[in-house]
Protein backbone atom coordinates (compact mmCIF):
# COMPACT_ATOMS: atom_id res chain seq x y z
CA UNK A 1 0.00 0.00 0.00
CA UNK A 2 1.10 3.86 -0.51
CA UNK A 3 0.13 7.33 0.73
CA UNK A 4 -1.45 9.44 -1.32
CA UNK A 5 -2.98 13.20 -0.47
CA UNK A 6 -5.57 13.95 -3.65
CA UNK A 7 -6.19 17.96 -3.73
CA UNK A 8 -10.38 18.76 -4.56
CA UNK A 9 -11.61 22.06 -5.88
CA UNK A 10 -14.60 23.57 -7.51
CA UNK A 11 -15.85 26.93 -8.57
CA UNK A 12 -18.69 25.55 -11.04
CA UNK A 13 -22.44 24.51 -9.24
CA UNK A 14 -22.93 23.76 -5.68
CA UNK A 15 -19.35 22.96 -5.03
CA UNK A 16 -19.18 22.12 -1.53
CA UNK A 17 -22.15 19.35 -2.38
CA UNK A 18 -19.85 18.22 -5.54
CA UNK A 19 -16.89 17.85 -3.69
CA UNK A 20 -18.59 16.19 -0.60
CA UNK A 21 -20.03 14.12 -3.38
CA UNK A 22 -16.37 13.24 -4.91
CA UNK A 23 -15.08 12.03 -1.96
CA UNK A 24 -17.78 9.55 -1.04
CA UNK A 25 -17.13 8.46 -5.04
CA UNK A 26 -13.31 8.01 -3.71
CA UNK A 27 -14.39 5.88 -1.15
CA UNK A 28 -15.65 3.58 -2.93
CA UNK A 29 -13.04 2.96 -5.72
CA UNK A 30 -11.50 -0.39 -5.21
CA UNK A 31 -7.77 -0.44 -4.47
CA UNK A 32 -8.38 3.33 -2.39
CA UNK A 33 -8.74 3.10 1.53
CA UNK A 34 -10.57 6.58 2.45
CA UNK A 35 -8.11 8.32 5.50
CA UNK A 36 -8.77 11.69 6.26
CA UNK A 37 -10.52 14.85 4.78
CA UNK A 38 -9.48 18.22 6.03
CA UNK A 39 -11.95 20.92 6.55
CA UNK A 40 -13.33 23.12 3.50
CA UNK A 41 -12.11 26.49 2.45
CA UNK A 42 -13.24 29.11 0.59
CA UNK A 43 -10.35 30.77 -1.89
CA UNK A 44 -9.47 33.61 -3.96
CA UNK A 45 -9.12 31.68 -7.77
CA UNK A 46 -5.25 31.93 -8.37
CA UNK A 47 -4.88 32.47 -12.59
CA UNK A 48 -8.01 33.83 -15.06
CA UNK A 49 -10.34 35.90 -13.30
CA UNK A 50 -13.43 33.35 -12.08
CA UNK A 51 -15.56 32.88 -9.08
CA UNK A 52 -13.71 31.78 -5.65
CA UNK A 53 -12.86 28.13 -5.33
CA UNK A 54 -14.11 25.51 -2.67
CA UNK A 55 -10.39 23.70 -1.66
CA UNK A 56 -9.58 20.68 0.87
CA UNK A 57 -7.46 17.86 0.34
CA UNK A 58 -7.77 13.79 1.44
CA UNK A 59 -4.89 11.22 2.38
CA UNK A 60 -5.85 7.99 1.07
CA UNK A 61 -4.13 4.67 1.23
CA UNK A 62 -3.56 2.88 -2.17
CA UNK A 63 -3.10 -0.09 -3.92
CA UNK A 64 -3.00 1.59 -7.34
CA UNK A 65 0.40 3.00 -9.43
CA UNK A 66 -0.01 6.53 -9.77
CA UNK A 67 -0.62 6.52 -13.65
CA UNK A 68 -3.66 4.09 -12.69
CA UNK A 69 -4.75 6.25 -10.04
CA UNK A 70 -4.40 9.72 -12.07
CA UNK A 71 -7.04 7.52 -14.42
CA UNK A 72 -9.47 7.20 -12.21
CA UNK A 73 -9.38 10.74 -10.84
CA UNK A 74 -9.81 12.11 -14.26
CA UNK A 75 -12.31 9.51 -14.63
CA UNK A 76 -14.57 11.06 -11.96
CA UNK A 77 -13.35 14.21 -12.83
CA UNK A 78 -15.28 13.33 -16.02
CA UNK A 79 -18.55 12.55 -14.23
CA UNK A 80 -18.69 15.10 -12.61
CA UNK A 81 -19.31 17.13 -15.51
CA UNK A 82 -15.91 18.54 -15.94
CA UNK A 83 -15.16 20.03 -19.32
CA UNK A 84 -11.30 21.54 -20.09
CA UNK A 85 -11.88 24.82 -22.37
CA UNK A 86 -9.38 27.28 -20.50
CA UNK A 87 -5.85 26.13 -18.80
CA UNK A 88 -6.46 26.81 -15.33
CA UNK A 89 -9.89 27.57 -16.12
CA UNK A 90 -13.60 27.48 -14.05
CA UNK A 91 -14.54 23.86 -13.29
CA UNK A 92 -16.79 21.45 -11.52
CA UNK A 93 -14.40 19.80 -10.12
CA UNK A 94 -10.31 19.25 -10.09
CA UNK A 95 -8.84 16.10 -8.50
CA UNK A 96 -4.67 16.81 -8.47
CA UNK A 97 -2.57 13.80 -7.22
CA UNK A 98 -0.69 15.89 -4.64
CA UNK A 99 1.57 13.40 -3.38
CA UNK A 100 2.13 9.71 -3.37
CA UNK A 101 4.53 8.69 -0.98
CA UNK A 102 7.93 10.41 -0.96
CA UNK A 103 7.97 9.61 -4.92
CA UNK A 104 9.11 11.99 -7.19
CA UNK A 105 7.92 11.57 -10.57
CA UNK A 106 8.72 13.93 -14.02
CA UNK A 107 6.57 13.16 -17.15
CA UNK A 108 4.85 14.92 -19.51
CA UNK A 109 1.21 13.57 -17.97
CA UNK A 110 1.89 13.14 -14.44
CA UNK A 111 4.35 15.14 -11.98
CA UNK A 112 4.64 14.14 -8.31
CA UNK A 113 4.73 15.76 -6.02
CA UNK A 114 2.62 18.68 -7.73
CA UNK A 115 4.88 20.76 -8.76
CA UNK A 116 3.02 23.97 -7.84
CA UNK A 117 1.92 22.79 -4.52
CA UNK A 118 4.54 24.29 -2.44
CA UNK A 119 3.11 27.94 -3.39
CA UNK A 120 -0.58 27.46 -2.84
CA UNK A 121 -2.22 28.62 -0.18
CA UNK A 122 -5.32 26.57 -1.36
CA UNK A 123 -3.30 23.42 -1.13
CA UNK A 124 -1.29 23.95 1.73
CA UNK A 125 -3.49 25.19 4.28
CA UNK A 126 -5.90 21.91 3.95
CA UNK A 127 -3.09 19.90 4.00
CA UNK A 128 -1.67 21.23 6.50
CA UNK A 129 -4.72 20.23 8.70
CA UNK A 130 -4.59 16.46 8.01
CA UNK A 131 -0.78 15.66 6.73
CA UNK A 132 1.49 18.47 8.57
CA UNK A 133 4.33 16.15 8.79
CA UNK A 134 4.50 15.33 5.54
CA UNK A 135 7.57 15.78 3.56
CA UNK A 136 7.05 17.48 0.60
CA UNK A 137 10.29 15.39 -1.53
CA UNK A 138 11.64 18.05 -3.67
CA UNK A 139 12.07 20.78 -1.30
CA UNK A 140 12.42 18.01 1.37
CA UNK A 141 10.08 20.11 4.12
CA UNK A 142 7.43 19.66 5.96
CA UNK A 143 4.26 20.43 5.36
CA UNK A 144 3.68 22.73 8.26
CA UNK A 145 6.20 24.66 7.56
CA UNK A 146 5.98 25.36 3.82
CA UNK A 147 2.68 26.87 4.69
CA UNK A 148 4.15 29.88 6.91
CA UNK A 149 6.08 31.07 3.86
CA UNK A 150 2.81 31.41 1.75
CA UNK A 151 0.22 34.40 2.35
CA UNK A 152 -2.91 32.73 3.38
CA UNK A 153 -5.54 35.86 3.48
CA UNK A 154 -7.07 34.34 0.58
CA UNK A 155 -8.21 31.08 2.22
CA UNK A 156 -11.21 31.04 4.58
CA UNK A 157 -12.35 28.37 6.50
CA UNK A 158 -16.42 27.40 5.76
CA UNK A 159 -18.42 27.34 8.44
CA UNK A 160 -20.95 24.61 7.23
CA UNK A 161 -17.90 22.02 6.72
N1 LIG B 1 -7.04 25.64 -9.38
C1 LIG B 1 -6.52 26.05 -10.51
C2 LIG B 1 -6.31 27.46 -10.83
N2 LIG B 1 -6.61 28.33 -9.77
N3 LIG B 1 -7.39 28.80 -7.62
C3 LIG B 1 -7.87 28.36 -6.45
N4 LIG B 1 -8.13 29.24 -5.48
N5 LIG B 1 -8.12 27.04 -6.22
C4 LIG B 1 -7.87 26.10 -7.16
O1 LIG B 1 -8.10 24.89 -6.93
C5 LIG B 1 -7.35 26.53 -8.41
C6 LIG B 1 -7.11 27.90 -8.60
C7 LIG B 1 -6.11 25.09 -11.53
O2 LIG B 1 -6.15 23.81 -11.12
MG1 LIG C 1 -5.63 21.98 -9.95
MG1 LIG D 1 -6.16 19.25 -12.15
Amino acid sequence: MHDSVIALGSNIGDSTTILNAAVKTLHKVPGITYKMKSSWYRTKAVGPAQPDYINGCVTISVDLEPFKLLEILLEIENQFGRERKQRWGARTLDLDLLLYDDFILHTPTLQIPHPRMTQRAFVLVPLAEIAPDWVEPVSKRLIKELVKEVDCSDVYLLTDN
